[in-house]
């Protein structure tokens, strides 16, 4: 397995003649020094440990305040790097980091100094135990086949790499939709097997996390009830995780998600999510694990004919008024955007609001609706517009710093995303896929990278090739999402994709149904009201800037038009442009940049190698259908409603 698995950005080794040996001060006991061994020479060609402090490559521990928990620093001494940390994770951060600085960073100062911006960094998996992974497209699971654990430790192994390489340092294993196997997760028989996953994840300083489901008192207890603040549900729940932490003692925490989809939750007893989250956060209070609970909660039965509900508002209204009611050990996370991981929305308004909750923001590597990695997306992007966003809350308040500030235990709070890797060989389908992983690490640890620089990163780390050609790669990855974007659904206006699959369009395909996505487009006009005056009042949740903003169609940015107001297709943009015409001039031109790619990609040809160019290659070709699909449908859609031609006289169907 190890040979033929693509080893993503670790296929290099550092080749230095002056790098010859490494030593770690293991004075005091370290839980990593057998991973580090096993890494360096995997990482530095050649090397080999010495156990004097003269050598190349030196590991120490030190005591500093502002290196933090993770944080390294990498001085350049005589005899080559000293490496060093308050903490034996941060080394082995700090490795990985010289490794890509000694392959990338062509003009890197010493001494270089890295603390982590965020403090939980981890990836959820929407694995099921019968293999299959929600919204995965990638293969299947890693960690399951066919209701069995799969078993592959060294397979687990690898991936552990991956993602320490790149700072993550928390993983939850399981689908947050718990079904009725996976229920039983938290029994002896499950926990033998998850604690050998747990071992191998925390030797590369990786938390391990469970998603659970809030009825498992009945499914798995035989209880009558599953009410939180029922004595007995307490108590059962007290014994199941001492029994997780007697056979796991470094468990991490849960992963909830509760009345939502479908998914049992407090609301069925009459309790406030506060009230459910607290009860589980008390039990494994003693064990210092965590309760991480998803904000994602709305009801998904919604009448299409009733215009007074908004899906949108559904966080803020459920949570915000419980702000300050948490456990200590208790976390909230929330979605980065208020619907659903569409290619552009605005940022959730629970970000800067809630001050008393700890908190973690959501995002989604797996391209759900970004493409399924057949299309190339790269999302660092878009996850970078919301880190920068200014919530405006007390004069300024940019929602990467929001997360932790409002936190009110810092180091409970941080990052999460739905991964995007599954047994192909790749790890994600589309090569061009693992730079979203990989970004997605760089950035949520150092959140003043730009895009360009972490796409400029991983294409250095990933291919053999000159500076021209990787200039070619990250241009296709830099403007790719801008891309999909032109192409897929104009204005921030959301879905339109084909209901289930989430691939492809399909205009109207959620207009009639319940799921409270909804566009109006009708003869006139398109878009959501959102507004105090004459809509749903959603833009009230905003700090009073951001609410103003949003409210008045004059001062609303373009690009979020669609998402707050109805407009008439003639409405003009602040670009000049009519709606309309702006909906057929960029899906003309998403399919323009589709074939650009596709130009660029056989360029390539002779550089790259064979398996990676042909995956790409295969995908492009996809996309272009995909695109010219989705410009077809939309521009012959709201032809048809509007009766407006395109200005240019192009080619659309009637
Ligand atoms: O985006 C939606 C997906 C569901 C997913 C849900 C969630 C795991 O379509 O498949 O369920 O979000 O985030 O819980």
């Amino acid at each position: 397995m190890f040979e033929t698995r693509d080893l993503c950005w670790l296929t290099k080794e550092v080749q230095s003649p002056g790098i010859s040996t490494w030593y770690i001060d293991h004075s005091k006991d370290s839980p990593f020094l057998t991973t580090m061994e096993r890494e360096m020479p995997l990482l530095f060609e050649g090397i080999s440990y010495s156990n004097k402090p003269e050598a190349s490559i030196v590991f120490s521990i030190i005591e500093e305040t502002a290196l933090n928990q993770d944080g390294y620093r990498i001085e350049q001494a005589t005899q080559g790097y000293e490496v060093v940390s308050n903490s034996h994770e941060g080394l082995l951060f700090g490795m990985f980091g010289l490794y890509r600085l000694l392959l990338t960073g062509d003009d890197v100062t010493f001494p270089y100094q890295s603390v982590p911006d965020q403090n939980i960094r981890m990836v959820n998996h929407w694995d099921n135990f019968d293999g299959s992974i929600e919204r995965g497209y990638a293969g299947s699971s890693i960690f399951y086949d066919q209701n069995t654990f799969r078993g592959d430790m060294e397979l687990i192994g690898q991936y552990a790499r991956l993602l320490a390489s790149v700072g993550l340092n928390a993983i939850s294993i399981n689908n947050v939709n718990v079904h009725k196997l996976e229920s039983f997760f938290i029994k002896e028989e499950s926990l033998k097997e998850i604690k050998k996953i747990v071992e191998i994840f925390s030797s590369y300083g990786i938390k391990t996390f469970l998603s659970i489901n809030f009825a498992a008192p009945m499914i798995v207890g035989n209880l009558t009830t599953a009410d939180p603040l029922s004595l007995e549900v307490e108590t059962w729940w007290k014994e199941v995780i001492g029994e997780i932490y007697r056979i796991i003692p470094n468990f991490g925490g849960f992963l909830v998600k509760a009345d939502s989809e479908g998914e049992p939750g407090p609301f069925t007893y009459g309790r406030n999510h506060d009230e459910g989250a607290n009860m589980l956060a008390k039990a494994i209070k003693p064990f210092g694990g965590l309760v991480i609970w998803r904000c994602f909660v709305y009801d998904c039965t919604q009448d299409w004919r009733d215009r007074n509900l908004d899906r949108a508002r559904a966080a803020y209204d459920i949570f915000k008024d419980l702000d300050g009611r948490f456990e200590d050990n208790a976390i909230l996370q929330i979605k980065n955007g208020p619907i659903d991981f569409q290619i552009r929305e605005p940022v959730s308004p629970l970000f800067g609001s809630m001050k008393k909750t700890n908190h973690i923001l959501e995002f989604q590597i797996t391209q759900e609706y970004t493409g399924h990695q057949k299309d190339v997306c790269y999302l660092i992007p878009m996850w970078k517009e919301v880190l920068d966003f200014d919530t405006k809350y007390d004069g300024k308040s940019l929602v990467k710093s929001a997360v932790r500030k409002n936190s009110p235990n810092q180091s409970n709070s941080g990052i999460a995303a739905v991964v995007n890797v599954g047994m192909d060989r790749n790890w994600t389908g589309n090569k061009l896929a693992q730079a979203n992983l990989y970004g997605y690490g760089r950035l949520i640890w150092n959140n003043e990278l730009s895009s360009q620089e972490i796409a400029e990163e991983w294409t250095k780390l990933t291919f053999d090739l000159e500076k021209p050609h990787l200039d070619k790669i990250c241009s296709i990855l830099t403007t790719s999402r801008d891309t999909y974007e032109d192409y897929t659904c104009p204005l921030s206006v959301g879905f339109m994709c084909r209901p289930s699959l989430h691939y492809g369009p399909d205009v109207d395909g959620y207009e009639y149904d319940k799921w409270g996505t909804y566009h109006y487009a009708d003869r006139d006009g398109v878009g959501r009201d959102r507004t105090i005056a004459t809509g749903t009042g959603y833009t009230k949740q905003y700090s009073k800037e951001r609410c103003e903003e949003y409210d008045c169609i004059s001062t609303c940015p373009d690009e979020l038009l669609l998402f707050f107001h109805h407009v008439l297709y003639t409405h003009v943009l602040h670009s000049g442009k009519t709606v309309i015409q702006h909906i057929y001039d960029t899906h003309f031109q998403g399919v323009e940049r589709v074939l650009e790619y596709q130009v660029i990609w056989d360029g390539l040809k002779e550089f790259i190698e064979e398996e990676a160019y042909e995956n790409v290659k295969e995908r492009l070709i996809q996309q272009e259908k995909h695109a010219v699909n989705w410009r077809d449908q939309v521009n012959t859609y709201f032809y048809r409603k509007s009766g407006i031609p395109d200005e240019k006289g192009r080619r659309i169907f009637d």
